[in-house]
């Protein structure tokens, strides 16, 4: 049985490409939250929506822990502005420069204790059990993303950037502190999991074996959805929620519009059945990442301010 349910308005019209979207084209994500005791209706509602929305999982001291450990490491190298928690650019960097190798410094950052504890512990693994339906494992790999005003993440399925272990993975986002709608949160297309000529195109692309075709869905997001009369759907997170999805539920985020120009913090991470196997481009303890790059080969080991990266 799937009630227990609910939408909240949302607190803005999200942009994306710079433009603000259409009222109706946009909608609040399901909040699945009351089905958390009950793992069968959380699988159905996951295979009705292809995402759920559940609030106050993880335990919000934890999620601010994670959140300041990784803005005083952006301090430290000149990015972000003291107090670092108020997570506004300084508008340069010294990251490059104190640090050449830039994917060991995001792995480091990614590594941090408070950030692993809130995205890898104890509640995070109970629901992805609870979805998998059985034992579970993390990647060892974390997306951990820091998006600066005016960024978005382009739509894609995660399927084509981790497909080289077993199809029962699911994606877990979770934002470090609140995200309203201005701060560019993860946003859905809606009932994407039933875009069967689409999953059709894009299942058993690898990103890494022919990179001659994006991830992602090259054409404008704006036409992409006129085209499929599709909405879609976000929300104003905040510390402790987590929205999970599978491999062929269509995403990305809308852009970091935050008046201030404070910088959205996430961590995306996946969880998959513990007996499969993994794709091996996530897995130990120095996961090798998109083309041997490790943590280097995502935007976010970038300095602040670098040019955005699309794969
Ligand atoms: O946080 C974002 O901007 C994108 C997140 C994403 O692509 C994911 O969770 O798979």
């Amino acid at each position: 049985m799937l009630a227990c349910t609910q939408m909240t308005a949302l607190s803005s019209i999200p942009v994306l490409e710079g433009r603000r979207l259409a009222a109706e084209a946009v909608a609040p994500m399901v909040d699945s939250s009351a089905l958390i005791a009950d793992g069968a209706a959380l699988r159905a509602r996951l295979a009705v929506d292809g995402y759920l929305l559940l609030r106050g999982i993880i335990d919000c001291d934890e999620v601010m822990a994670a959140r300041r450990e990784v803005l005083s490491r952006m301090a430290e190298v000149g990015e972000i502005a003291e107090p670092a928690e108020a997570a506004l650019p300084t508008g340069t960097s010294l990251r490059a420069e104190l640090h050449p190798d830039l994917g060991a410094f995001w792995r480091s950052v990614s590594e941090g204790p408070a950030v692993r504890l809130a995205v890898h512990g104890g509640r995070a693994r109970s629901v992805a059990a609870a979805i998998l339906d059985q034992p579970v494992r993390p990647f060892d790999f974390v997306w951990l993303r820091a998006m600066l005003a005016g960024r978005a993440s382009p739509l894609h399925f995660d399927h084509v950037y981790m497909n080289r272990g077993t199809d029962r993975v699911v994606t877990a986002w979770i934002p470090l502190g609140d995200v309203a709608v201005a701060d560019g949160p993860l946003a859905v297309v809606e009932n994407s999991n039933r875009f069967d000529d689409l999953t059709a195109s894009y299942r058993g692309h690898d990103v890494d074996r022919d990179p001659s075709r994006p991830g992602h869905v090259a054409e404008s997001a704006f036409a992409f959805l006129k085209e499929r009369g599709a909405r879609l759907l976000t929300s104003d997170f905040r510390a402790g929620d987590l929205c999970l999805f599978g491999m062929f539920t269509l995403h990305g985020s809308v852009d970091n519009a935050s008046p201030a120009g404070r910088v959205r913090l996430s961590v995306d991470t996946r969880w998959q059945a513990a007996d499969q196997p993994m794709d091996e481009r996530w897995s130990g303890p120095d996961p090798k990442g998109h083309g041997g790059k490790g943590y280097g080969a995502l935007g976010s080991a970038r300095p602040l301010g670098a040019p955005a990266l699309r794969r």
